[in-house]
């Protein structure tokens, strides 16, 4: 496995890259250009500065998070093949930059979604939280929360874009008439069309489950559990359709088991986020540190499945806590990702030794 951090860029992020160096272990600067909107081309110039940030430190830029999909590729709209062509010509560009991987994923109109970025844990940090009643009824109130937190921290959200959030009314009409099957196809179509530009470029495409995994706000969601991992590679069975095996995610559902997931589809797995959740009786969950026993994801089980199938991609600490009073993006401050990191290749190293691997 080759360990990556995500890390937002220069003045959008509050993480020097200097300090992420001395995380051990880390060889992938996980990346993205956070200001293009989905449906735009990201362009070599524009790809050349992100490098120039990277580079000097001796990270590889492997793998890319988040070039959204533009909703007419998903509601299949009147722009989806010419969305598909600058997407196409996205995925040419970033090739130049030897990208391997590129994250996406497929949710409709909202990307992840939580009630609540700071909520306070027992031990006084704070973390990402889901509290099931309060996504039930008005969408608008979450995203006007959400934003508010972005505006006030002057941080721009993937996926949540305030231009696509102005227009909340809009994108729910264009989806009203799409059902389940329907986005299936607009997924199928969108990934069989970009299949030979991967497989000339050497590129996976990881898709990232839907998160929450169930759908929210009467909007359908299609990556959530097993069988729909089955379908989606089956449907495009192809090595460069693969998956961004997102274990908190997957594990906000306790029906789903991580494990199983990589252990049935290891050589599928372009990408791995380790997350851990914990879960409430009552449908809440809460995001707590990577140690197996704080959580109910089963870390440990998740990095020894990794580990036994020889899993020889990307992987990286998701969303940590907030902890020792940092100022940072939710989910993404160093101190709680550096011990996450820690904790895996704790795991992992131990795995090694007893396998006679060292
Ligand atoms: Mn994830």
């Amino acid at each position: 496995m080759k360990i990556g951090f995500r890390w937002f860029g220069e003045g959008n992020d509050s993480i020097k890259l200097s300090d992420v160096k001395q995380i051990p272990g880390v060889t992938s600067i996980v990346w993205s250009l956070h200001h293009k909107l989905p449906g735009e081309v990201w362009e070599v110039k524009e790809i050349a500065r992100m490098q120039k940030q990277i580079k000097p430190h001796g990270f590889d830029m492997d793998v890319v998070e988040s070039v959204n999909i533009h909703d007419d590729i998903k509601t299949a709209g009147p722009g989806r093949d010419q969305y598909i062509a600058k997407y196409i010509q996205t995925i040419k560009n970033l090739s130049k930059f030897g990208v391997k991987v590129i994250c996406y994923n497929f949710m409709p109109v909202f990307d992840w979604t939580r009630t609540d970025l700071f909520f306070p844990l027992e031990d006084g940090s704070t973390a990402l939280y889901y509290e099931k009643v309060k996504i039930q009824d008005d969408p608008k109130l979450m995203a006007e929360y959400i934003l508010s937190e972005s505006e006030q921290k002057g941080l721009t959200f993937p996926g949540w874009e305030p231009e696509r959030m102005a227009r909340l009314d809009e994108l729910f009409a264009a989806y009203k008439n799409i059902n389940k099957e329907q986005l299936w196809e607009n997924l199928i179509y969108f990934v069989k069309s970009l299949m030979p530009v991967c497989r000339e470029n050497g590129i996976k495409m990881a898709i990232h489950p839907d998160d929450p995994p169930w759908d929210i706000f009467g909007l359908p969601r299609l990556i959530i559990d097993e069988a729909a991992i089955d379908r989606f590679l089956t449907a495009v069975d192809d090595p460069h359709n693969c998956l961004t095996l997102c274990s908190g995610s997957f594990s906000a559902n306790p029906n789903n088991n991580v494990a199983d997931m990589v252990r049935k589809h290891c050589d599928r797995i372009a990408f791995a986020h380790i997350r851990n959740i914990r879960h409430y009786p009552n449908g809440d969950f809460a995001e707590v540190s990577h140690r197996d026993r704080d959580g109910h994801s089963g870390i440990l089980e998740i990095v020894k499945a990794y580990h036994d199938c020889g899993y020889q991609g990307y992987i990286r600490p998701d969303h940590g806590r907030h902890i020792w009073g940092e100022k940072c993006r939710p989910g993404y401050g160093l101190y709680d990702r550096a011990l996450g990191i820690m904790y895996m290749l704790g795991i992992w190293d131990m795995l090694d030794k007893l396998s006679g691997k060292r």
